[in-house]
């Protein structure tokens, strides 16, 4: 006899609501128990919440492009916000390219230089707040101060206007949802901010020892054109700021509210680069991006017809119960590898040597010199279409005796 395929289930869920953006992890279990691939009636697309599924759609660049945008938005009906980006939007082979050039700047084994550096602007910041107390928001004055402080150097942009780089990441990642008000309200003042960053990205407006000069000199070896250096420094300043300071805030998160575990990691430094790992993986700062199926596509045993959009939940999968022990545990036993925080595959993020540099600085200073931190009130979210985020974080700390 022949086995009846189930309907696909529909769910009503909003994934861009503002209840679920405030408490997106009971809405991930349902999503996650209604079925390996969800239709979502809001916005007429399809969802997979599990890690099997998202892994899988992750991963098959060639059924599921990211040409038509991974935002809700599809580039083939609808006119994107900016051109589009030559790695995140974009498939092989015109991908290739500008991802070559990316992926060898940013490599490990060329970010090391840096290393000590950004170690030593760690220490003093936190220095600084030590000096100045016991307790700091450690999203105001430690998550988003590091990173712009390292990282706009490191690019070579000029010293004036950096004040746009967090309220353009911001933006562009809420522009990958529906235009509900975290879109339409920023809108309307948001255009000198990608003026601004438009003309950091020009090859005069960069000093000649950054990544963006770096990338204009792979433009005149000729690996990629001169038309497209400003869209690849254009991606290392969307991609590149609000991501880092949201996972430098999710790892302090997870050790002021994990206190067991910060005093493993006093005991035990070599579980530094897993802490950040194992926090990313927990937080996951960015929880969604979409796919469009190119051909007839079967997740699952789902059908999925071409021309599709696909929401691929990426903060569900990281606690799939079905891929994870214990999996909204803060745990530094796991090996919590094969997380999709950074994503999977082709497009998996570029830039995440920068944030485990920059992560691991912060974190290594806090260790030399706190004994202990922890949450000092109630930690408030920043709400995105896209990343999940704090706007404060009150923190204590004991600074180390001696
Ligand atoms: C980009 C980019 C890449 C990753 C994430 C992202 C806004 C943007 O290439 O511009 O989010």
């Amino acid at each position: 006899m022949a086995v009846a395929l189930s309907p696909t289930p529909v769910s009503s869920i909003d994934p861009f609501s503002t209840e679920f953006l405030a408490d997106p992890l009971p809405f991930h279990e349902r999503l996650r128990e209604l079925g390996p691939v969800v239709s979502l009636d809001a916005y007429g697309v399809y969802a997979v919440a599990r890690y099997a599924e998202v892994h899988r759609c992750l991963t098959d660049w060639q059924a599921l492009q990211s040409g038509a945008g991974v935002g809700l938005s599809n580039f083939t009906t609808e006119k994107p916000w900016r051109p589009p980006s030559l790695l995140l939007e974009a498939d092989p082979p015109r991908h290739d390219a500008p991802r070559a050039v990316l992926s060898q700047l940013l490599s490990q084994r060329r970010l090391r230089r840096l290393e000590e550096e950004w170690k030593a602007d760690a220490a003093q910041l936190v220095d600084e707040l030590l000096g100045r107390g016991t307790e700091f928001d450690a999203v105001t004055d430690l998550a988003e101060v590091l990173p712009l402080r390292v990282f706009p150097d490191a690019v070579g942009i000029g010293p004036t206007g950096r004040e746009h780089l967090l309220p353009y990441g911001d933006f562009a990642f809420n522009a990958f949802g529906p235009q509900n008000e975290l879109v339409t309200v920023p809108a309307a003042t948001i255009g000198p901010t990608v003026e601004w960053i438009n003309t950091q990205c020009l090859r005069e407006n960069l000093t000649d020892d950054g990544f963006g000069a770096q990338i204009w000199a792979a433009a005149d070896r000729g690996e990629i054109t001169p038309q497209q250096a400003p869209l690849i420094v254009r991606s290392m300043l969307t991609a590149g700021v609000d991501t880092t300071v949201t996972g430098i805030a999710a790892v302090v998160h997870a050790i002021a509210a994990n206190p067991d575990q910060w005093e493993r990691l006093r005991a035990d430094r070599s579980l530094l680069p897993r802490a950040f790992e194992e926090a990313v993986r927990l937080e996951s700062p960015v929880q969604t991006f979409f796919r469009t199926t190119t051909v007839e596509t079967v997740v699952s045993g789902t059908p999925i017809p071409p021309g599709e959009k696909v929401l691929m939940f990426l903060g569900a999968a990281n606690r799939d119960p079905r891929r994870w022990a214990d999996p909204d545990r803060f745990d530094l036993s796991r090996d919590p590898s094969g997380h999709v925080a950074f994503g999977m595959g082709l497009h998996q993020c570029v830039g995440q040597h920068i944030a485990r540099l920059e992560a691991t600085a912060v974190l290594g200073a806090l260790l030399d010199r706190v004994s202990a931190i922890e949450l000092s009130g109630t930690p408030a979210r920043h709400l995105n279409n896209t990343l999940r985020g704090w706007e404060h974080m009150p923190v204590r700390v004991t600074p180390t005796a001696g």
